[in-house]
């Protein structure tokens, strides 16, 4: 199959699944093209079968806003002309969505029929889609789709309270290759981050406020008083600089490393005895899962997705969202006995094996070319 993959190009997860899908998708022989306004941080060198096509918005001085949404949808024509593609699969509903209706209507008026799945992710519905001036496209695009996907059975119910979609909604969880995650353990970079054999927790996310970055801070502060530890913070965004002055105003500031974005976040995992993500609300909650893969086990929130990753009491516990106390008695409790967590760790990851899920997305494709 020849097949077009459209996304954000950056540290989100709706990226890095749409990027691990193709790259998938690629090994096994379908041809694949990325079309997006960056190259996708998780692509890598390119590879066989993988095809990067850049969307370039050019500056004119009349437009005041960009109209990314036009050019996206006229390369989509560009590129399915140009390489006959099979079909469009679109991650994040905005403005992927509509863009590839868009392109659908303008092939179809030139005789070429090719469907678009779109998968939706979760601030697309949860946050950014129920804003009133984004709705009736997001709804009508969504319902125009000739396959609809959700990452978790949490975000399928919001899709269908907050939206009126007509269209099946059908579930495919987002996926991990374990064998990837299984690192040796690197002294190094334990040596380097707890030198004196502390507890290493971590989090990953991009600092925005649905991430309640402040609760990971007091979290390891309950942690901190009872286990010596430190906390390593991977990311960046708007709550960075309120996460930074909270560790200076607790007076700990040696022990949390703000290590920024970046491209890997095994090698961090890796070293890492527990994973905090007391999210506001997470459709699924990818960072987690990869967390689990890597054999660390996870507290937080009972938000969204979280409880379909993280299965409470066996790799984890999940929490009400803002519980810090409850969150730091958990993180102890995991602490506690490492090895039992971070076995039921891998057990429970295993579930979202690559090998598991990239069947449903091939049956959804073929379903569609039939
Ligand atoms: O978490 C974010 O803010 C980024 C966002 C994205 O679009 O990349 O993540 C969403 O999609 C991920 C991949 O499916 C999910 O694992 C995240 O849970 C989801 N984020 C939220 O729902 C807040």
């Amino acid at each position: 199959m020849k097949i077009g993959m459209v996304l954000y190009p950056t540290y989100g997860g709706s990226g890095v699944v749409a990027t691990e899908l193709g790259k998938e998708l690629a090994k096994q022989g379908h041809e694949i093209h990325f079309i997006t306004y960056n190259h996708p941080v998780r692509l890598g060198a390119l590879r066989q079968n993988i095809f990067y096509h850049e969307v370039r918005v050019s500056d004119y001085p009349l437009f005041t806003h960009q109209p990314y949404e036009l050019v996206l949808s006229s390369k989509l024509v560009h590129v399915v002309k140009l390489h006959q593609l099979d079909l469009l699969h679109v991650h994040y509903a905005i403005p992927h969505a509509s863009a590839a209706y868009m392109a659908q209507q303008i092939l179809k008026s030139e005789g070429i029929e090719i469907p678009y799945i779109t998968t939706l992710h979760g601030t697309d519905i949860t946050l950014v889609g129920k804003d009133a001036s984004f709705e009736p496209v997001i709804t009508f695009a969504i319902n125009r789709s000739n396959a609809v996907t959700t990452v978790s059975e949490s975000l399928k119910a919001d899709t269908l309270s907050e939206f009126d979609v007509t269209n099946d909604i059908e579930v495919i969880p987002n996926f991990i290759e374990p064998d990837s995650y299984q690192l040796d353990k690197n002294n190094i970079y334990k040596e380097r981050y707890a030198p004196n054999g502390e507890k290493l927790i971590s989090h990953i996310s991009n600092f925005r406020p649905v991430k309640r970055v402040e609760d990971v801070v007091k979290i390891f502060h309950g942690i901190r008083q009872v286990i010596p530890s430190r906390l390593l913070l991977v990311g960046d965004g708007p709550d960075r600089t309120k996460a930074e002055q909270m560790c200076r105003q607790l007076g700990f500031c040696e022990d949390v490393l703000f290590l920024g974005n970046l491209k890997s976040t095994k090698e961090v995992l890796n070293i890492s005895d527990l994973f905090l993500l007391p999210s506001e609300t997470e459709s699924f909650g990818l960072a987690a899962l990869e967390a689990l893969a890597s054999g660390v086990p996870v507290v937080a929130s009972d938000t969204g997705g979280i409880p379909e990753v993280n299965q409470d009491g066996f790799s984890g516990y999940n929490s009400v969202v803002g519980d810090v106390e409850m969150m730091i008695e958990n993180s102890l409790k995991v602490l506690s006995d490492p090895i039992k967590y971070s076995e039921n760790a891998k057990i429970q990851a295993s579930k979202f094996d690559i090998s598991k899920i990239l069947p449903k997305y091939l049956t959804l494709y073929k379903g569609l070319l039939k």
